[in-house]
């Protein structure tokens, strides 16, 4: 991993201009939110009283809608090509399911009988894997064991009872349509409502990226990875997860890629309720405030949210917490110079200096900083871009809190009611919330 540390920075070290401001509103406002556009119609409604467990919120992730047949819950996916937009700077072509990567969220409860009508709009063979359910070999969707391949195309109907509860997922059963991100969530409600019920229900998804500069494809045949993913984004694009204070709170995550990721939440203790089978016995609950995520592995944690603020959730592998900065340079050259090199220094403070993002300032370096060795460490390091990623969910944050955002990571917002209300209103209406003042606080030398 030495080598992603040095290749960052080398890239930093580059000699190159950055993206526009123009080109990147452009593509800002491409940027999807799947998870947005969704909600209102299906099963996204505000907690409310009562013993009927709240939907679970899965962000920048839609959710896959549903229709009744009979006594069948009927859903329909499809395993596609899509499009997907890591960060403001950064789009990537992989493989996922109706228009998104990670595919839509499955919800249904226990008990109940579903059937999955499954198209298959890949250039080549697929199948899905209902992971960790308890189905009829004939549905496991392992190619030529319990089914014959999808051809392109071609069209296979999953259909099977729901006999447990938890967090579980689906993805293609081949490692490499795995790595393009065929993978989705399938949470299956408790016909016995979980005790303590909780407020607020989200999943994540895990998932990591080999990504060249001026590529869009990912290598899912590299073992090295410069993209982490929260639910297909990249942090300060991730979206913030609101909670209401004094509420109790469950994140569901799940990991499908080559690394485990040790999930950390700051300032609060939880308690891990779950896994990929299903809930735990509570008097096997622990408290922690890291879980890791194995591969093929899910984790549900509780907490209650007792602390206002905005903590963080975030792998705690420090080449998780990064975003790979390279495709900034105008000419993909990457040069090595020394770090303690002037002109290097300098070509790196430009770059933090004027990357087209947003007005920000690097935090402050010694004056004698070039001539001590090791630096720089995290210095130019930050890269805010506040108003790339405004939507709702951000607003209120305090001016560069995306300076330090990167990788797998994402916010939970601890917010009193009144700002909760707030904000909840404003994302009903598709508000984007007015950003801090950046003007004339201070000029350019
Ligand atoms: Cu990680």
């Amino acid at each position: 991993m030495n080598s992603r540390r040095n290749f960052l920075r080398s890239a930093l070290l580059g000699a190159g201009a950055v993206a526009s401001a123009g080109v990147l509103s452009a593509q800002q406002m491409e940027m999807q939110h799947p998870g947005h556009a969704g909600k209102g119609k299906k099963g996204q409604r505000e907690p409310e009283p009562g013993p009927a467990p709240v939907p679970v919120a899965t962000p920048d992730v839609a959710q896959l809608p549903w229709r009744m047949d009979g006594g069948v819950k009927e859903f329909h996916l499809v395993a596609e090509p899509v499009k997907r937009q890591l960060v403001p700077f950064k789009m990537m072509d992989v493989w996922g399911y109706n228009g998104g990567c990670p595919g839509p969220a499955i919800q249904a409860n226990q008990g109940e009988r579903v059937r999955i009508i499954f198209d298959n709009h890949l250039p080549e063979s697929t199948s899905i894997h209902w992971h960790g359910l308890e189905v009829p070999l004939e549905m496991d969707g392992v190619p030529y064991i319990s089914q014959k391949p999808v051809p392109p195309g071609g069209r296979f109907i999953y259909e099977f009872t729901l006999h447990q509860e938890g967090t579980y997922f689906y993805h293609a059963h081949g490692a490499m349509q795995e790595m393009m991100g065929q993978i989705g969530m399938f949470i299956i409600h408790p016909k016995k409502p979980y005790r303590p019920r909780v407020d607020h229900d989200f999943g994540i998804i895990l998932q990591e990226w080999a990504i060249l500069p001026n590529n869009t494809i990912p290598n899912s045949a590299n073992m090295e990875f410069n993209w982490l993913t929260f639910n297909g984004v990249s942090a300060p694009a991730t979206t913030p997860m609101l909670v209401r204070l004094g509420s109790r709170v469950r994140i569901r995550i799940v990991n499908l890629g080559m690394d485990h990721h040790p999930i950390h939440l700051h300032g609060n203790t939880f308690y891990v309720t779950g896994s990929e089978a299903g809930r735990a016995p509570e008097s096997t609950w622990a408290p922690a405030n890291t879980v890791l995520v194995g591969v093929a592995q899910g984790r549900d944690i509780e907490f209650d949210a007792k602390y206002p603020g905005e903590w963080m959730l975030h792998c705690h592998l420090p080449h998780h917490m990064m975003n790979s900065m390279s495709d900034l340079l105008q000419d993909r050259m990457i040069t090595t110079a020394s770090t303690n090199d002037p002109r290097a220094l300098s070509q790196m403070q430009t770059l933090a200096e004027t990357v087209g993002f947003e007005h920000i300032h690097h935090a402050p370096i010694a004056s004698n900083a070039s001539s001590v060795p090791g630096f720089p460490q995290d210095a130019f390091m930050e890269m805010g871009m506040d108003e790339a990623v405004a939507k709702p969910e951000t607003y209120g944050l305090p001016r560069n809190w995306s300076a330090n955002m990167m990788g797998m990571m994402a916010l939970v917002r601890v917010l009193p009611p009144d700002k909760y209300d707030q904000i909840m209103a404003m994302k009903q209406k598709g508000q984007v919330p007015p950003q801090p003042e950046h003007k004339h606080e201070h000029p350019h030398g």
